[in-house]
């Protein structure tokens, strides 16, 4: 009996399988993760096609209250300004002494309007604040309020081009990370330089860092420099990391 049963959950669970693996074969009609075929990335296919055909494509992560804020480790780079470290960048020191003040972020690529934005240019934008639970792959996770831009009304500000597809970032501790359209247009997808009602902490990303609330936390990018629209997939990864891991 115990067996039986066993045999039945694998057998749904292979064919569950199947059946995304069906929707991946099926005349390759789209949404195959542009990772598709690199064997280090293989765990993309799965998740960016359930995450593509099964959820509607804006569906909202959930927020939380106030008190559901937690202490929240800093992990990877914590100052790409220190010397001291591997992706260290002189750069960043100097404008981290500068309180940020001569900081902007270029946004360039396939945009009707590039453009150098500054600190204050992006809080004149109409601002979004949202208390969410970060997902590290190391195992932990952590409550935060984040404050910032949508990235879509960023992106609609440039005017991407029709042909466009991926945003590319760029930071200071030299990681350069793509999303495709349908999470940099997310209504949760912002540029956040605040975190729990002050300016974005060194340690997490100041001044401006990503928040992608439907992928895990490397998605996240700290530490911004440059922001650039694509139209073809740009897979500058080599850290063995998965490129699409949806949460
Ligand atoms: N530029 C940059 N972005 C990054 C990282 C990093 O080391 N450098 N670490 C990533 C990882 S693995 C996680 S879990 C989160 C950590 O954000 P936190 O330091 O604010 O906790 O940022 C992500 N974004
Ligand atoms: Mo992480």
């Amino acid at each position: 009996m115990e067996k039986k049963k066993i045999i039945t959950r694998r057998k749904a669970i292979v064919t569950g399988l199947a059946s995304l693996g069906g929707l991946l074969l099926a005349g390759c009609s789209k949404p195959l993760p542009p990772t598709y075929g690199n064997i280090l990335r293989m765990g993309d296919a799965l998740t960016y096609v359930a995450h593509r055909t099964l959820l509607p494509g804006q569906s909202l992560v959930k927020e939380y209250a106030h008190r559901d804020i937690s202490s929240f480790p800093a992990t990877g780079t914590t100052n790409p300004g220190d010397a001291s470290k591997q992706f260290s960048s002189e750069d960043y020191a100097n404008l981290h002494r500068d309180a940020f003040a001569n900081w902007t972020l270029p946004i360039e690529g396939s945009v009707s309007r590039p453009g150098s934005y500054s600190l204050a240019d992006l809080q004149k934008f109409p601002s979004r604040k949202q208390i969410t639970r970060h997902t590290c792959e190391e195992g932990w996770t952590a409550i935060a309020e984040w404050t910032g831009v949508p990235l879509s009304t960023v992106l609609q500000s440039v005017g991407i081009k029709p042909r466009a597809r991926y945003v590319c970032f760029y930071s200071y501790d030299g990681w350069i990370d793509c999303i495709d359209l349908l999470d940099a247009f997310h209504p949760q997808t912002i540029l956040a330089y605040g975190m729990n009602g002050r300016n974005l902490p060194v340690p997490h990303g100041a001044p401006l860092r990503l928040r992608l609330e439907t992928q895990i936390g490397y998605k996240s990018m700290k530490y911004l420099q440059k922001i650039v629209v694509t139209d073809e997939f740009v897979d500058t990864g080599d850290s063995g990391w998965a490129w699409y891991v949806g949460i």
